[in-house]
C-alpha cells in the first residue's frame, strides 16, 4: 500500500496534534503490529508524531490533502493589546469586573510582538469605550510612534475630529463601534474621506449589536449593520463575538460565516482564539472573506505561540515553500 509523503490532518485529530497539521512522513519504526509511521509536523518548531499504520490504513486519522495547499488560504493575525488605565489587560466577556492584567509596559508588549513577525497590531481603549473619552492616548502615542508595523484603534473614537486627529497622529486605521450604529452617516463620510483607514467594529451579543464598553445592546442585527457598510469605502469589519470574547473558548464559527456572507467588505474574526487549531478552523471561511484574526489572551497565556501561528496560518506560511510531493512510500 503506498502512502502520499506529506499529510494534513483533518478536524478530528487536529486536537491531538496540538493543533499542528501539515505533516511530513520521516519514515517507520516498529516491525509487525508494532509498526509505525513517524510524522513531522511542518513548522518551525517542529516535532514528531508517533502514528499506528492502522490508523493510517483505517483513514480515521488522517487523509492525504496535501495538494489542497497548492492554493492555500492565509489569513492575517493580529495581536491585540487592550489598555485600561494604561495597563495592558485582558476582560472576561468584556466584562470591566473581570480584568486580568498582563503588561504593565504597553510599549514593551507591542514592541515584543513586532519583534515576533506581527504584521499589525490591534489597540483597545477600554476606558475610551466605556466613557466615549480617550484616557490612554499617552499609551496609544507612544505605541505607535515604538512600532514600525501600522497600528489600529478602537474605544472611545465617537466623532470625526477624533478619528482625524487619530490618523494625523501616525495611527493607520481608526476602528468605530458605537458610532456606526448611532451615527452610521458619519462612519460613511469618514470612509469616504479615509479610503482603507475607516474600520467599524460590530461586537455581538446573540447576534444583536452591543454598544459602549458591550454595556448596552440594541436591537440590531450584527449582519444587518454589516450589511447597511456595503460599497461605502469601509476597510473591514472586525467581527466579536462577546460571549467568546475571552475566553480561550474557540471562535463563534457560524456566527463568522454570516458576518461574512452579508457584504463583501472583509471581516476580521475577534473572540475566543484558544489555541493554532482555532486560528486554523478560520481557514475554512477564509473564502468567504474572513481576512484576518485578532488573538489577544491567548498570546498572553502561551497557548498560542505568535510566531508559530504567523508560520502556520499568515501570509508567509511554511509549507507552501515546501516542494509538492516528490515520492511515495511503501507500507
Ligand atoms: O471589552 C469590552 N468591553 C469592549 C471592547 N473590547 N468594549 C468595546 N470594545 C472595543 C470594540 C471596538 O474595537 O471591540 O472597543 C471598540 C469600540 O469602541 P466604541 O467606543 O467605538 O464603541
Amino acid at each position: 500500500m503506498k502512502w502520499p509523503q506529506q499529510w494534513t490532518a483533518q478536524p478530528p485529530v487536529l486536537g491531538l496534534t496540538r493543533g499542528y497539521r501539515h505533516f511530513r512522513v520521516l519514515g517507520e519504526i516498529g516491525k509487525a503490529k508494532a509498526r509505525r509511521l513517524e510524522l513531522e509536523a511542518v513548522l518551525e518548531r517542529g516535532f514528531r508524531l508517533v502514528v499506528p499504520l492502522q490508523a493510517l490504513r483505517d483513514r480515521s486519522l488522517w487523509q492525504p490533502g496535501w495538494q489542497s495547499l497548492s492554493r492555500p488560504a492565509s489569513m492575517q493575525i493580529i495581536p491585540a493589546i487592550d489598555l485600561l488605565d494604561g495597563h495592558c489587560v485582558r476582560l472576561h466577556q468584556g466584562d470591566y469586573g473581570q480584568v486580568t492584567r498582563f503588561n504593565d509596559d504597553p510599549v514593551a508588549q507591542a514592541l515584543d510582538w513586532q519583534r515576533q513577525g506581527a504584521e499589525r497590531l490591534h489597540l483597545v481603549d477600554l476606558d475610551g469605550a466605556k466613557t466615549g473619552q480617550p484616557v490612554n492616548d499617552q499609551a496609544v502615542k507612544a505605541i505607535t510612534s515604538a512600532l514600525s508595523i501600522p497600528v489600529q484603534l478602537g474605544g472611545g473614537v465617537r466623532s470625526a475630529e477624533r478619528a482625524e486627529e487619530l490618523l494625523q497622529c501616525g495611527l493607520d486605521r481608526v476602528i468605530l463601534g458605537t458610532v456606526a450604529i448611532e451615527k452610521p452617516e458619519l462612519v460613511k463620510e469618514l470612509a469616504g474621506r479615509h479610503p482603507g483607514k475607516v474600520v467599524v467594529g460590530i461586537d455581538a451579543k446573540d447576534g444583536l449589536v452591543a454598544t459602549r464598553g458591550w454595556v448596552e445592546t440594541s436591537t440590531v442585527q450584527a449582519t444587518e449593520l454589516a450589511k447597511s457598510f456595503e460599497g461605502t469605502g469601509v476597510a473591514a469589519i472586525i467581527s466579536t463575538d462577546i460571549a467568546t470574547d475571552g475566553t480561550l473558548a474557540g471562535p463563534n464559527i457560524e456566527a463568522l460565516r454570516a458576518m461574512a456572507e452579508a457584504s463583501s467588505i472583509p471581516v476580521i474574526a475577534s473572540g475566543g482564539i484558544g489555541t493554532l487549531e482555532d486560528i486554523l478552523s478560520l481557514l475554512s471561511i477564509a473564502p468567504l472573506g474572513v481576512s484576518g484574526v485578532i488573538v489577544g489572551r491567548a498570546l498572553y497565556d502561551g497557548t498560542v505561540d505568535l510566531a508559530e501561528a504567523l508560520q502556520a496560518i499568515g501570509p508567509a506560511r511554511l509549507q507552501d515553500a515546501i516542494n509538492p510531493p516528490s515520492g511515495s512510500i511503501t507500507v
